[in-house]
């Protein structure tokens, strides 16, 4: 049952500025806007016959963004650029790009809206906009996996994380490239690239963050995870086991994996299932789950108002007791994002 006073917080909501959308119309090859209004984002999508999906005014238009918020009772929406972000531009088209949509996000700030900024594709760049992220009072950062090319593990990368702990500045790590495609040519949609890519394109990105010590050397970071941390909260034990059992890092952190991943990081409730939430309500405990819906993705195949993905995820958190749900609906995320 969901308590009649919670204020509902959604913290994984993408949106496209009107310039980024231009941008995407304007391109030849992915991530593009078809002629016939097909969005391609992901790698794989961009071949002879291309398999977008409709580009519709919840892309980018805050109109159809808070009817969406009214007609699932959310109260506050941090919305965010969607991937691939500004990683397929050149270093100063990115960074010329994503100051200009960070003030876009700020400009949209209202008591129902706030907003992770997005970040440009080189190291100090990054550090540079961090700066202009804070100031602007955005809400963290989103993040993708490859870090500048090389993974978030890469240690050219480090100064990035060590902006982000010292400016106090959240990352919302959020997956781009899925795992490949292996075994033949059935057309599948994007079934195989999102539920299964996804989550373990996350898993692998995170489990070698956490193996390069990044967490003992900036002990207060602190990361946000989309889709309910991958695989992490089921494979934790395997991943503990195997570095207590390997030689060449059994020694190198100072906790096992598990223990990073309890206290670096948060976890969006984007995954569908009552299992799903109760596993990693076990592993993380409370304070850490927080009620996402990646709009404007997964929208119903008709026109039903009510859009079942985000359902899905209402009714599982709403299955558990009333505590947890207040807190996982809303008073996780106004605590960890200080939503005054
Ligand atoms: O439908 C999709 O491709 C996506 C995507 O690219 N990113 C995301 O966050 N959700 C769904």
């Amino acid at each position: 049952m969901f308590p009649t006073s919670s204020f509902v917080v959604d913290v994984h909501s993408h949106f496209y500025p009107e310039r980024y959308i231009s941008l995407l119309r304007s391109r030849k090859t992915s991530p593009r806007i078809t002629e016939n209004n097909q969005l391609l984002i992901l790698p794989s999508e961009d071949t002879s016959s291309p398999q977008g999906r409709p580009i519709r005014p919840e892309y980018s238009d805050m109109d159809s963004r808070l009817n969406f918020m009214n007609t699932h009772a959310i109260d506050h929406s941090i919305i965010s650029l969607a991937n691939p972000w500004v990683s397929f531009l050149d270093s100063d088209e990115a960074r010329k790009l994503s100051s200009e949509i960070n003030c876009d996000l700020f400009s949209l700030s209202s008591p129902r809206i706030s907003a992770f900024g997005c970040l440009p594709i080189s190291v100090p760049d990054i550090v540079e906009e961090l700066g202009n992220i804070k100031r602007l009072g955005l809400k963290g950062v989103i993040l993708g996996t490859s870090g500048v090319g090389k993974g978030l593990d890469d240690p050219d990368f480090l100064p990035v994380f060590s902006e982000l702990e010292r400016l106090g500045i959240i990352a919302f790590i959020h997956p781009h490239f899925g795992v490949g495609d292996i075994y033949g040519d059935r057309n599948n949609g994007h079934v195989l690239p999102l539920a299964l890519g996804f989550p373990f394109e996350t898993t692998v990105a995170v489990t070698r963050l956490i193996l390069s010590g990044t967490f003992d050397k900036f002990p207060k970071l602190k990361i946000l995870l989309a889709h309910s941390g991958g695989v992490l909260p089921y494979l934790y034990g395997r991943i503990d086991s195997c570095v207590m059992h390997d030689p060449q890092v059994n020694n190198r952190l100072k906790e096992l994996p598990s223990y990073y991943l309890k206290n670096n990081f948060f976890y969006d409730a984007v995954g569908y299932s009552q299992e799903n939430l109760e596993l990693l309500r076990s592993f993380v405990g409370d304070e850490g789950i927080l009620f996402g819906t990646d709009y404007p993705f997964f929208p119903p195949l008709n026109s039903a108002p009510e859009w079942q993905s985000v359902n899905m995820n209402k009714r599982a958190i709403s299955s558990q007791d009333s505590e947890f749900v207040l807190k996982a609906m809303g008073r996780n995320a106004e605590k960890i994002f200080d939503l005054t």
